[in-house]
């Protein structure tokens, strides 16, 4: 097995998810609810408590309700830079937020928990990575925001967990969560060194 869950299963979230929509500021009215998956990854400092944070921060965020959180997996790290395991997970989350502002808003999140942009290498290693995974059934291609995010359907790191929450998601124009880690699955007889390559 290339990755292992760690910490329980979906239900046992180890966080207190409200349950209901907190609005955004100077707004009255909710506008249409999304469907949306963000995925969570950390390989420097306490990772599990900085996944954990960054997902109560995520429920307090106007506009954004946590309704799934998955289990946390360690997973080798993917890309070409030498640098610790990973811990991954993914949230699935209900919001009036627009994709941008949501992006922006995860952006915060990370800054708020210590990540320093400036001083990464990318792909490198960081405190954490809140990736916007899947917004309903948007396609969005823009400077700075790709939905979805366009290295999802290659990565396990980010598929399992998507897949845990959501099996049947559906990431636009390339098939279901289930489907695309199916399709990462190595075939038995070419089990050998790559095929503990995490995607
Ligand atoms: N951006 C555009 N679209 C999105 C989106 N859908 N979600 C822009 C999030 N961000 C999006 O982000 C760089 C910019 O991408 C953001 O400012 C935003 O405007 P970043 O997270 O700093 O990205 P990066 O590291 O330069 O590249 P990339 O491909 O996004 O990296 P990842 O996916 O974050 O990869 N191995 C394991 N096992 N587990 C991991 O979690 N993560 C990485 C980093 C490398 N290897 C890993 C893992
Ligand atoms: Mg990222």
């Amino acid at each position: 097995m290339s990755s292992h869950p760690i910490g329980g299963p979906c239900e046992d979230r180890g966080n207190p998810i409200k349950a209901t929509l907190r609005p955004r500021r100077g707004r009255a009215r909710y506008g249409p609810l999304v469907r949306a998956y963000v995925g969570l990854g950390a390989n420097l400092g306490d990772r599990e408590a900085t996944i954990r944070r960054a997902v109560a921060l995520v429920d307090e965020l106007g506009g954004v309700a946590v309704v799934g959180v998955s289990s946390l997996r360690e997973t080798e790290p993917w890309g070409p830079v030498e640098q610790p395991r990973y811990l991954n997970g993914a949230v699935a989350l209900e919001t009036d937020l627009r994709p941008r502002e949501l992006l922006d808003a995860l952006l915060d999140v990370e800054r708020r928990l210590g990540r320093a942009r400036d001083d990464e290498e990318r792909w490198g290693p960081r405190t954490i990575d809140l990736d916007l995974l899947l917004y309903g059934d948007l396609v969005l291609d823009e400077p700075g925001l790709d939905v979805p995010h366009p290295r999802l359907h290659e990565r396990r790191f980010a598929l399992e967990p998507l897949a845990e929450l959501a099996p049947d998601a559906l990431v636009p124009g390339r098939g279901t969560a289930a489907e695309l880690l199916r399709a990462l699955e190595t075939p038995p007889q070419e089990t050998g060194p790559q095929a503990d390559a995490v995607h």
